[in-house]
């Protein structure tokens, strides 16, 4: 069976992007999918685009891209992966699979709801996602998912953004890496 990573929503933050490529490169997995919004804040926007088009194999139109696959295969898909939201999930609707793959660069899952708890950084990770299964069969077989989640240094990042003069930076740390401005407070 093959492994593919589906990764989304980089944000132009390389310290997160390089720890989820190393780690996909670590368990193998050769063909890598990103589904969008390479850039937007973050610290590095060019270098992020440069690697990501050496690395991945970029959807620019899913609607054409479904299209086509819907075409060349004679398949209506089962499972419908997209990015977007920055909130990784799965839900099922009747017979189909919507699967949202979590956000590399930019989660939006900073949830905590005990003000003891100062230390954010398990809803502040890089998410990412990894199917496994026989790809391009038109019977169906043994299929899996797998929601990744992976810690990288924050701090690291948000030193390239100030050396980078990245744009709104106060507003960027605040509102995309929160919870070193809630562990500062406390
Ligand atoms: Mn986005």
């Amino acid at each position: 069976m093959e492994k593919i990573a589906i990764i989304s929503d980089i944000h132009s933050n390389i310290t997160a992007f390089k720890t989820v490529l190393d780690d996909i490169h670590n368990r193998g997995i050769k063909r890598i999918f990103c589904a969008g919004d390479l850039v937007l804040r973050g610290s590095s926007p060019c270098e992020v685009v440069d690697i990501a088009r050496k690395e991945c194999e970029i959807f620019d139109n899913v609607e054409d891209k479904m299209k086509l696959f819907e075409d060349e295969h004679g398949i209506v898909p089962d499972i419908v992966l997209y990015g977007d939201i920055h909130i990784q999930y799965m839900q099922k609707f009747f017979n189909k699979t919507l699967i949202n793959v979590g956000s590399v660069g930019n989660v939006v899952e900073n949830v905590n709801h005990d003000e003891n708890i100062k230390d954010m950084s398990e809803t502040t990770q890089a998410y990412y996602t990894i199917l496994e299964g026989d790809f391009g069969k038109k019977q169906r077989s043994s299929f899996s998912i797998q929601f990744v989640r992976l810690p990288y240094d924050i701090n690291k990042e948000i030193e390239i953004a100030k050396q980078n003069g990245s744009p709104s930076l106060e507003n960027y740390i605040y509102m995309y890496l929160i919870q070193l401005v809630v562990m500062e407070k406390n």
